[in-house]
């Protein structure tokens, strides 16, 4: 566009940043290392065909599953650029049974800590589909100078100070909240910089696309294969049967709605009564984002972001996405219960 001037992450994170009198710098140090790893990550899945990090790693991760090598890689690559902010004194990853505590009295001063699936939907990278990095940033409890504890790891998600994930597909893209709205920045390979791309991305009340993995639908609660046959129906005031669009990768599922119109479902099954998405790296984050861009995300009954986290790796059930979409959900379970 002439006359279009670019804005990369840094320059808009220290542009927010003088709007906070208090602020020191800190996050957007942390925002900056997090733009450092996902360039570094980005590098690594964009070649995944051609060099040989593919397969498993042969390792188990905690949730029992195939360790893919990316996995492994990405984790790494988050937890040394956030170990270099000097801002964070732990994580709580994915990939890892236990937090992550940083030994260095530079970091064991760092005020927050982070969360992440540093890599998900990793089982399709042999298959060229796009996967992510789902982050979550809070202020610790414990107290500075120390390492920090699995309390600080299991605050309510209304806690959260700043929530993302970068999505690795037809272009790299990081997006982000710290309580003041959404904003998306896609990855200028030419240049090595995130730049401003999606200012203030809000999500419509009302969608047409539906995301859940109907391969489940005789395991799903009832309300849930309601609002199916629901979605499915012809009704043209309300533009249904909606369209079905799963694709088996969260990040690239809910991008795709956050940005359309859309709802995601990972409900209960009689196998999985918690589902199978995290709270912790994946719910709150996307739940953060979702309500900044003025939807709702919800557990069936109750909101997302004021569940207090019992474990690091629970899992929840997870309805997200456009308002009206999410509460005619949650009325039809509310109906069958
Ligand atoms: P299913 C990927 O493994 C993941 O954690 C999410 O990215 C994705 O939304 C979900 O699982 C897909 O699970 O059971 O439908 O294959």
């Amino acid at each position: 566009m002439k006359g279009y001037r670019i804005k990369t992450l840094n320059e808009f994170v220290i542009e927010r940043q003088a709007e906070y009198p208090y602020a020191k710098g800190e996050l957007t140090r942390l925002l900056h290392h997090i733009g450092i790893a996902a360039k570094i990550v980005h590098k690594k899945v964009n070649k995944a065909g051609l060099v040989d990090i593919l397969g498993e790693a042969g390792a188990v991760n905690v949730q029992g599953e195939d360790q893919k090598k990316l996995d492994v890689f990405a984790d790494e690559q988050f937890i040394s650029a956030l170990r270099a902010s000097g801002e964070c004194c732990g994580i709580g990853s994915e990939e890892n049974q236990e937090i992550v505590t940083f030994d260095d009295d530079l970091s064991k001063e760092g005020k927050y800590i982070f969360l992440m699936d540093p890599l998900d939907g990793s089982s399709n990278i042999d298959v060229n589909v796009s996967i992510g990095t789902i982050f979550s940033i809070y202020r610790r409890i414990s107290p500075r100078g120390t390492k920090p504890v699995l309390d600080d790891f299991l605050q309510p998600g209304i806690k959260q100070i700043a929530a993302g994930y970068i999505i690795y597909g037809s272009s790299t893209m990081m997006v982000y909240t710290t309580g003041r709205g959404v904003n998306g920045f896609t990855l200028d390979t030419s240049i090595g910089e995130f730049c401003l791309s999606h200012q203030g991305i809000t999500t419509p009340e009302d969608g047409t696309i539906y995301s859940v993995n109907e391969g489940n639908y005789v395991h799903f609660p009832e309300g849930v294969k309601q609002y199916i046959k629901y979605c499915q129906e012809k009704d043209t005031s309300t533009k249904r049967p909606y369209s079905s669009r799963y694709i088996g990768s969260l990040v690239a599922d809910f991008h795709r709605n956050l940005l359309k119109g859309g709802i995601f479902i990972y409900p209960e099954t009689a196998k999985a009564p918690n589902g199978k998405l995290r709270l912790l790296y994946e719910c709150n984050p996307i739940a953060f984002i979702t309500e900044q861009a003025g939807g709702k995300a919800s557990s069936g009954n109750q909101r997302i972001l004021e569940i207090k986290p019992d474990s690091l790796h629970q899992r929840i059930p997870f309805y997200t996405g456009s308002l009206n979409m999410v509460e005619k959900v949650e009325s039809l379970l509310k109906n069958n219960n």
